[in-house]
């Protein structure tokens, strides 16, 4: 651990008059979790700051602590800038951004992740950038940049962070590192579980951190829809014998006739406990879990649990990114279905 890295992020946080927290769009459990440890970390010394993190989800995850302070709109979060308490008002226009000094990225693999790409190039007098981040390496954006892509969680890297610093962790922040190592290690039954995540995880359950409790929230709180999901993904999932790899498709229109059939309109996706769970078939080199999110718009999941297999080169080719046993992208291509095979054209 590079302790005086961690130092130097603590120091700059204290040095900062207004700060921005920023976990990545669409964010997950990790990214909500490590915002609300931070937001703990900044209240704690009075810190002026925002927490942001585009198109979260409301309801499934507010069990998360501080999970009701994190704005999940750009238009709120200028809107909000105003309560800062700060007198320039640059935030009328495009450069919003220059009212804050200091932006923490949480979880985000590139800076791209954060939604604030546009407006931060546009800026003159640009904030200082800290990164803490457990994705491998796609972008390098961070003024201190913590990177270990061989922690679990970004919550992981909260947790050494507190330690360099020697901030205590009360029952909130022990939550957080929690719920983050849980849900991104799929309740510490991924390949990528560490012994040290599981020394941690042990160590917040001194500090009061509720396992049965975030298992419940997270993992044993399917509804019937995404059962019904889980049962049209299995139905579709065929083994490519050349390749020895997993496929299985959830076509658009399959899925809206499950919303039909259960009159549900606004269903929030959970992609990723979907695609951990496919990676329990054995035998098999890796998973693709293809899901497409609108008609002509295809995300893709990839998963692996053999030692010598890094589906992220895989996403990357395609476009996307993520870890070398779980990673993800998204492709244009409408799916046509053949005599019970599917094919993307
Ligand atoms: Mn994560």
């Amino acid at each position: 651990m590079n302790i005086s890295l961690y130092q130097s992020a603590y120091q700059a946080i204290q040095k900062a008059d207004r700060i921005l927290l920023v976990g990545h769009i669409n964010a997950d459990v990790d990214a909500l979790s490590a915002l609300g440890a931070m937001i703990e970390i900044v209240e704690k010394i009075n810190k002026p700051y925002l927490a942001y993190a585009e198109q979260k989800t409301n309801q499934e995850l507010n069990f998360l602590p501080h999970e009701e302070k994190i704005i999940n709109n750009k238009e709120s979060l200028i809107q909000q800038i105003s309560n800062l308490n700060y007198l320039n008002t640059s935030y009328l226009n495009n450069s919003w951004l220059e009212n804050f000094d200091l932006i923490i990225a949480l979880d985000c693999g590139s800076f791209a992740r954060t939604n604030l790409l546009t407006e931060f190039n546009s800026t003159n007098k640009k904030p200082l950038i800290i990164e803490l981040d457990h994705h491998p390496k796609t972008d390098s954006y961070g003024n201190i940049e913590i990177r270990l892509p061989e922690a679990v969680s970004t919550t992981e890297i909260i947790y050494y962070f507190c330690k360099a610093n020697h901030l205590s962790i009360n029952r909130t922040l022990a939550n957080c590192i929690l719920a983050g190592m849980l849900t991104d290690t799929g309740n510490f039954l991924y390949p990528n579980t560490t012994d040290e995540a599981l020394e941690i995880a042990s160590e917040m359950l001194d500090y009061g951190a509720q396992f049965p409790k975030i298992v419940s929230d997270t993992w044993r709180n399917k509804d019937f829809i995404t059962m019904k999901i889980w049962g049209l993904a299995l139905a579709n999932l065929k083994i490519n014998p050349r390749y020895n790899f997993a496929v299985t498709i959830l076509p658009y229109q399959e899925l809206q006739s499950i919303f039909k059939d259960l009159a549900m309109e606004d269903y929030h996706f959970e992609g990723d406990s979907l695609a951990g769970f496919l990676s329990n078939l054995s035998g098999v080199k890796g998973l693709l879990l293809l899901r497409e999110e609108s008609p002509g718009k295809l995300k893709g999941s990839l998963r692996s649990a053999q030692k010598n297999i890094d589906v992220s080169k895989l996403a990357r080719f395609l476009g996307g990114g993520g870890h070398a046993k779980s990673s993800g992208f998204t492709i244009t291509g409408n799916i046509q279905k053949n005599n019970n095979y599917y094919k993307i054209i």
